[in-house]
């Protein structure tokens, strides 16, 4: 997968995709990453990106040209454009997935304020990853591209992509390796008994104790059950 990623602060990346498993993805050419500057499109003397917002209010925005340049230079037929802002859609496991299936990527990180609303009219997608606020939208798009590259073919091993396709939507059972006991504290005894039935058993018992505790929102996630909820309809 290719992903082009549309920063004014490219130097931001410098680390998080350089180790491990988006290393290797990196070298084995299951994933290639690419950093496009809209300040590099910009055509006045002191390479202006921002101006102030029409109508007064606060802070900066981001002149729509350069990104629309900056976009327009690696943009392709099968391009998927995601901007992230935290008026987005809220980023979830099932979007990574169908993400991960596309076969170009470009990611607009947005500053400032945000962007001048225009701009938007070319971007597929408007993708949030929490309620919160942060200064950029170049954290959102590690997160996005550290989720989508773990599910590329040759990426992870394929057990471990295998057991998450079963695990959908729960969280997943408490794990321990060695010691067996760790400052007197014992592995479960039923995990060191080779019974593998009686494992996955617990596991199963244990991840839905625990998801029923920590999120039971995630149990109740079917679409249809979710919407009838938000339109106070009972089910
Ligand atoms: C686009 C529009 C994403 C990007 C506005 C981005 C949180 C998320 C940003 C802004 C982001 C998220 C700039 C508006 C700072 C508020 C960059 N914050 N903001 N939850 N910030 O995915 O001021």
């Amino acid at each position: 997968m290719q992903i082009d990623i549309i920063t004014l602060f490219p130097e931001m990346f410098q680390g998080p995709f350089d180790w491990s498993i988006l290393k290797k993805a990196q070298q084995k050419e299951a994933l290639k990453i690419n950093f496009v500057n809209p300040r590099d499109f910009t055509e006045d003397a002191h390479r202006t990106v921002d101006d102030r917002p029409y109508g007064g209010g606060k802070g900066m925005l981001l002149k729509a040209e350069p990104l629309f340049r900056a976009v327009r230079q690696v943009k392709k037929k099968s391009s998927w454009v995601v901007y992230l802002s935290p008026k987005g859609k809220p980023l979830e496991q099932s979007q990574v997935k169908k993400l991960s299936q596309k076969q170009h990527l470009i990611l607009v990180c947005g500053h400032y304020e945000g962007v001048d609303e225009r701009f938007l009219k070319g971007v597929d997608l408007v993708l949030s990853i929490g309620d919160y606020v942060l200064t950029g939208g170049e954290i959102p798009a590690m997160v996005l591209v550290d989720a989508v590259a773990r599910l590329l073919p040759g990426v992870l091993d394929v057990e471990a992509t295998r057991e998450e396709s079963f695990a959908a939507k729960r969280l997943e059972s408490p794990h321990f390796t060695r010691p067996q006991v760790w400052r007197g504290r014992r592995v479960p005894s039923l995990l060191l008994n080779g019974d593998h039935q009686e494992i996955a058993t617990w596991r199963e018992s244990q991840s839905l104790k625990l998801t029923k505790s920590l999120r039971p929102d995630l149990l109740t996630k079917t679409k249809r059950i979710q919407e009838a909820k938000s339109k106070s309809i009972s089910v």
